[in-house]
């Protein structure tokens, strides 16, 4: 019962060991299985950039995790890949794939950014704003007199 105990112990001790390990040839792993033209950072998947970077935080990670992928085993990160490739895998859920948003340099934990960095959205309406200087604001006011005028001079006729 003691040898038991002890085998068990030392096999949970292990397995804890290998889920805990750091898995530093993952960013070189996913740039060669995915043809990316740069490793991608630690904080895809951890809250930190570089080591120590600590636990699987980011939704990218957490997706891999529930892909089947395990601290220090390539082999399960390649496997995880593919799955997440079959399945395609959106974890921050904007519409764009998370395989495809790293093969673009793109952060599969956060909404697409437009090419060009963060913008001004775009508004829709139909006001006209004149540039400063313009004669136009002037011909507006110009034409509102004329039709003021107009219909005064058709009210003062029909008297
Ligand atoms: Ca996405």
């Amino acid at each position: 019962m003691k040898r038991a105990t002890l085998a068990l112990a030392a096999t949970a001790s292990l397995v804890m060991a290998r889920e805990a390990a750091a898995s530093s040839g993952y960013p070189m792993s996913m740039q060669t299985d995915l043809d990316l033209d740069t490793e991608p950072g630690c904080d895809v998947c951890h809250a930190e950039a570089e080591a120590k970077v600590g636990a699987v935080t980011k939704p990218f990670g957490r997706s891999l995790v529930k892909l089947g992928l395990r601290g220090d085993d390539d082999a399960s990160l390649g496997l995880a890949l593919e799955r997440m490739a079959k399945d395609h895998i959106d974890s921050d859920g904007d519409g764009q794939y998370d395989l495809d948003e790293l093969s673009y340099g793109g952060d599969p934990n956060h909404a697409a950014v437009p090419i060009g960095g963060n913008e001004l959205p775009v508004t829709y309406g139909c006001a006209v704003r004149a540039a400063e200087g313009s004669p136009a604001p002037v011909a507006a006011s110009l034409g509102a007199l004329a039709l003021v005028a107009g219909w005064r001079r058709r009210s003062a006729g029909a008297r």
